[in-house]
């Protein structure tokens, strides 16, 4: 984008909000690092702290990595109360618009985002493309416009929330990702970067293991194992991140019962012909919601629903049954004449 339509929005978005004026802005449920650093920028720009601005979201932030960086950068987010955003002078959104919080938000006024898909026009203040990777990389470009000081927390977090969105530089990312980044890297912590990427794990955690690494195997490229009742979900997403450590993995398949769901995580590496994404829809699609990326995705599936198409949910039935479905699934990637039954 050219630097001085850049310049104009940082005009326009400063001109629009008073003196006195308390602005709320509001994040997406479950709120990334794309979303939160891109909140703090907007509060920069705008001159402000966390009293006279403060983040929400409707719904907490749940994502260990995600809540590791709200941890170590200091960045809070609260649930409004009933009637809470109504008090505020402006509303404020950053990677996100406003359809998707229905009809949740009195009034809409600075939209800052890069998703595709919505109308606009929606609110006062907008500036919305499409092109780009990260919301992160928007708000860069106006800090630097501005000529603001972007603080070492600002930096590793708006830092953070750029390779996050493109995964590390490698999907959806344009030109202007890439000068964000480089503008940034000097300025970040990289001890806190380390940090957030490998968060501390719980203590459960440690049980888990113990109970379940001895029957891991590696047949054919596939670890496939099944944890049984979990309480968090986040244990099975670290369990499926640790088994594709070991050699000769190729894909895992680690689930585990949380409610009245079957949560399965799927990981690749994203460099052979199965993709984690594609296989989660197609063995679990049609009973659940699946689906995500090349290398890592994930499938919700009610336990009654599993249960009408593959009979039992005991944990040994589904172990078998998810060992069956995976091996098919890579032994069909790997050779795709077996797939089409030639
Ligand atoms: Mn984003």
């Amino acid at each position: 984008m050219d630097q001085s339509l850049t310049k104009q929005k940082v005009k326009e978005l400063r001109a629009m909000v008073g003196e006195g004026d308390r602005v709320a802005i509001v994040l997406q449920d479950d709120a990334d690092p794309d979303a939160m650093s891109s909140a703090i920028a907007l509060r920069t720009l705008l001159g402000r702290n966390k009293q006279t601005t403060p983040i929400y979201a409707f719904k907490p932030v749940t994502r260990p990595e995600n809540r590791t960086m709200m941890h170590l950068l200091e960045i809070e987010v609260s649930a409004p109360a009933p009637g809470e955003l109504e008090s505020f002078d402006k509303i404020a959104m950053v990677d996100v618009e406003p359809p998707y919080f229905e009809n949740k938000l009195p009034r809409a006024d600075i939209v800052i985002d890069h998703h595709p898909g919505y109308p606009t026009g929606l609110a006062p203040f907008e500036d919305i493309r499409v092109g780009y990777g990260a919301t992160a990389t928007i708000m860069t470009e106006y800090l630097v416009s501005a000529g603001e000081h972007i603080s070492e927390r600002l930096a590793t977090a708006l830092m953070y929330g750029i390779r996050s969105d493109t995964l590390a530089l490698s999907r959806r990312v344009t030109e202007a990702d890439i000068q964000a980044f480089i503008h940034l890297y000097p300025l970040a912590n990289y001890n806190l970067l380390r940090l957030i990427d490998r968060p501390e794990l719980p203590v459960s955690f440690a049980r888990v293991l113990a109970r379940v690494m001895r029957r891991m195997e590696v047949r054919k490229g596939l670890v496939a194992i099944h944890l049984g009742g979990v309480e968090r979900d986040d244990i099975i997403v670290q369990m499926a991140d640790f088994c594709l450590q070991f050699e000769e993995v190729e894909l895992v398949a680690v689930s585990g019962k949380l409610e009245n769901n079957l949560v399965i995580a799927v990981r690749t590496h994203g460099v052979g012909r199965i993709s984690a994404g594609d296989t989660a829809k197609r063995l679990f699609g049609e009973i659940g919601s699946a689906g995500g990326h090349r290398n890592m995705a994930k499938a919700v599936i009610a336990l009654a629903a599993w249960r009408k198409r593959e009979g039992s949910t005991r944990d040994q039935a589904i172990a078998a049954r998810l060992s069956e479905l995976f091996a098919a699934a890579l032994a069909g990637a790997n050779d795709p004449a077996a797939r089409n039954g030639a």
